[in-house]
């Protein structure tokens, strides 16, 4: 499909203003990674001090790069299966919105004015700049969808009787849940953090806040996976040389995303004491609901792999999985699909661990989480972003992508640093090694009294890790921007990789309709959430405590 001027600057803007700010993202995480290992002995290097430098991090790659991405991806996927472009305003005031908040934010991080992490956590305090920019970032994607919805409309009137493409439901399903997620934060910011920050109010209810940041926190993190498995199911299968195994269990997940993921939140407060066991019990079991949908991902698009290493030529049990696509220069995407899927097995199987209340005592604020979720986020999420947004920037701007040889092999480097970073800090968390900790001041320096010998050899393997996706991270950006900075010599167009559905399945009605879906997704999360917000008014109250992220003493007293 052509593409209109404003529309492509929409879309280049929205996935190089990000990158650009990932720079500082990648190099902040490598830094985290050498603290930790006792490398540096010092609580700042450069100006830049741990913690900040920690919410750099999680700030720029957790919520800058993934929204701006879905909001770029959705756009695409919208347009290539429409045949439509987004009304302007909607498109436009989006991105002014995106950036806006996101200069914000990068302000008050940079100057040292926000620095309580991406969960900016009260009573840890950021600055207003902070909050309204984070609020900006997330009502400006809100209004992407807007535009999507009013397409989308149009499109079914015009085409009476056709199915919603799986692609748009992926996307539809992905930003309902995050819509829905994400109200309860941008109250928490706007109603609760801001007139705090500016001193308008002196209290702030703390498991109040930590509560509606979970409300967001958890459908946050299936808003970074969806993407990706809206391309697992709908371009993956076609890259891999093959067909999609099944569109209705396609369909059945992303479904069941809609209903499971955002009443789980309280799955991250395990440990807080404000919550009642049994709210706590209702939602592990939800948890191991919400592992349904991926378990069906992981055999739909382990069958759709196996037809097409079949289709190749594979024979025996397991030849399939040698036959596949793996370095093709001109099919380079492959290899981002299948390093995601790789290290999302683990990802996905330390996720079932934390769901156990009882295992999560062991875990919970240790090394091990981290470990778990970048097996995730810096799995599928960052490598379908890396592979899509070399994709999509060259299509859109009509500009062929450079250096391709090493956009083959960039994936499997990037796998080997991801996976040697989570082992890193798995074992070091079985051992009690804390998470969001400058180690380096204290358990990882011989010269302290508090020094731990066991952690160096796991925060020693998490820095050798780091540093492989540091030094891939840097090949990348030099793959991307020599391509976005390079001449446009081709069309400049949106299209898709689009896979064809192995089977001609009867079509059924309750899959088509995500009307219901909708309804059970908000009783669900009134069912959890109603009895957890009496709960945390039956047990806490405002306070006027406030810390810093250099002390742990009270401000206030
Ligand atoms: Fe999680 C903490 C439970 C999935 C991200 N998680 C986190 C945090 C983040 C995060 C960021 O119950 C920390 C937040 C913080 O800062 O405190 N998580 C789960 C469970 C799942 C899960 C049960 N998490 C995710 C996803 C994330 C993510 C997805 C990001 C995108 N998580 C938890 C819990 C905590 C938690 C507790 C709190 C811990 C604490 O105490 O703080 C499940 O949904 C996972 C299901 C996944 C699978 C894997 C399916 C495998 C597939 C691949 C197949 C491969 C193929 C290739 C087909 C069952 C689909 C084969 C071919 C070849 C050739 C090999």
């Amino acid at each position: 499909m052509n593409i209109s001027k404003s529309y492509k600057t929409v879309i280049l803007t929205g996935l190089f203003m990000p990158m650009t700010l990932f720079i500082f993202g990648v190099y902040n995480g490598v830094m985290q990674t050498i603290y930790r290992a006792g490398v540096i002995h010092q609580p700042a290097v450069a100006g830049i001090n741990y913690y900040q430098g920690l919410t750099m991090h999680g700030v720029i790659n957790a919520l800058v790069l993934t929204t701006f991405f879905a909001v770029v991806f959705g756009h695409i996927t919208l347009s290539h299966y429409l045949k439509k472009e987004p009304p302007k305003l909607t498109y436009q005031i989006s991105i002014i919105l995106m950036v806006a908040g996101t200069l914000m934010d990068f302000e008050a991080m940079v100057t040292g004015n926000a620095q309580a992490l991406y969960t900016f956590y009260a009573p840890l305090r950021d600055s207003a700049v902070f909050y309204i920019g984070t609020a900006l970032l997330i009502i400006g994607s809100w209004i992407a969808f807007f535009g999507w919805v009013k397409i989308w409309f149009e499109w079914r009137k015009e085409n009476p009787g056709k199915k919603m493409p799986l692609a748009i439901l992926g996307t539809f399903v992905n930003f309902s849940m995050w819509i829905l997620g994400s109200v309860p934060v941008v109250y928490e910011i706007l109603v609760i953090l801001t007139p705090w920050s500016l001193g308008l109010t002196n209290t702030v209810n703390v498991p109040l806040t930590r509560m509606l940041f979970w409300m967001f926190g958890h459908p946050l993190v299936y808003f970074w996976l969806l993407p990706a498995y809206t391309a697992y199911y709908t371009i993956l299968p076609k890259v891999a040389g093959g067909k999609l195994y099944s569109g209705n269990a396609g369909r059945l997940a992303f479904l069941l995303f809609l209903i499971l993921s955002a009443p789980v939140g309280v799955h991250h407060q395990f440990s807080e004491p404000v919550f009642t066991p049994g709210t706590k019990l209702w939602v592990s079991i939800l948890t191991y609901g919400v592992a349904l949908p991926s378990f069906m991902t992981a055999f739909t698009v382990g069958a759709s792999l196996e037809y097409a290493g079949r289709k190749r030529g594979a024979k025996g049990l397991f030849g399939w999985m040698v036959k596949l696509p793996y370095f093709q220069r001109d099919n380079y995407l492959f290899g981002y699909f299948i390093c995601g899927l790789f290290l999302f097995i683990f990802g996905g199987v330390s996720g079932i661990v934390n769901a156990s209340y009882a295992l999560n005592q062991m875990i919970h604020n240790t090394a091990w989480v981290p470990g778990h979720f970048h097996l995730i986020i810096a799995g599928p999420t960052i490598l379908m972003i890396f592979g899509m947004s070399l994709y999509i920037y060259s299509s859109v701007s009509g500009k062929v992508i450079k250096f391709k040889s090493l956009a083959v092999i960039i994936p499997y480097v990037w796998m080997i640093g991801v996976a040697l970073l989570s082992h890193g800090l798995m074992a070091g968390g079985l051992m009690g090694e804390p998470r969001r900790t400058n180690l380096g001041l204290s358990y990882t320096n011989p010269d302290s009294p508090l020094f731990n010998q066991h952690w160096v050899s796991t925060t020693t393997l998490t820095m050798v890790g780091g540093m492989t996706m540091g030094v891939t991270a840097v090949l990348y950006f030099i793959v991307f921007f020599a391509t976005a900075l390079g001449k446009a010599t081709q069309p400049q167009q949106i299209i898709l990789p689009e896979s064809e559905e192995l089977h001609e399945e009867k079509p059924i009605p309750l899959l088509l309709n995500m009307k219901p879906w909708l309804i059970v997704s908000v009783v669900l999360v009134m069912f959890t959430y109603v009895p957890a917000l009496m709960s945390v008014f039956k047990y806490s109250k405002p306070v006027k405590n406030q810390f810093q992220t250099e002390s742990p003493s009270n401000i206030e007293k």
